[in-house]
């Protein structure tokens, strides 16, 4: 019976093992930040077009508001095909001083020749980002294929139809 016992409990003590040996290596997963470009975006002003959320400044912003617009679509793209395993939206630099221009509902969706789209991220009633200048938030993406080029729809804004964003970063 002793002996039985101390089977099980190894075999416990193993799996306790393996299970936290998994979650030290996801945790350890590094990302690398890819260079993008903008394709396509909607721009009001030349000061504030959607250029500025792949400069790679975080003083400068895309600032767009037009309703009938919405959602408001962004295609970025990449040298080469990457996997995206996470993607940071970096708030204005005066998100501040102007509350309620972060994005509230999106999605993310990936292609190869910018006709056949797939989605791989949705966030609705998303409060994550905050009213604070200049933060970059970071998203992740489960289990993406390679792609090249990235779609941005937003399509509610945490307030109104105003939307501004500094960068937006890809991570393969
Ligand atoms: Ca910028």
């Amino acid at each position: 019976m002793k002996s039985m016992m101390r089977i099980m409990l190894t075999g416990l003590a193993a799996m306790t093992i393996s299970t936290s040996a998994v979650a030290q290596t996801e945790e350890k997963k590094e990302y690398t930040r890819e260079k993008i470009q903008l394709v396509d975006g909607p721009t009001n002003i030349d000061d504030e077009s959607a250029e500025m959320i792949a400069d790679g400044h975080y003083y400068t912003k895309w600032c767009y508001d037009n309703a009938s617009d919405l959602p408001y679509t962004l295609i970025v793209s990449t040298k080469e095909p990457i996997r995206l395993g996470q993607y940071g939206l970096v708030s204005a630099e005066d998100s501040y001083y102007y509350p309620g221009r972060n994005p509230l509902d999106w999605r993310v969706s990936g292609s190869n020749d910018k006709k056949s789209w797939t989605k791989l991220d949705e966030r609705k009633f998303n409060w994550t980002m905050r009213d604070e200048n200049e933060q970059e938030y970071i998203f992740k993406v489960k289990d993406a294929a390679s792609f090249r080029y990235y779609k941005f729809e937003f399509l509610k804004m945490q307030k109104d139809t105003r939307i501004q964003l500094s960068e937006i970063n890809l991570y393969k």
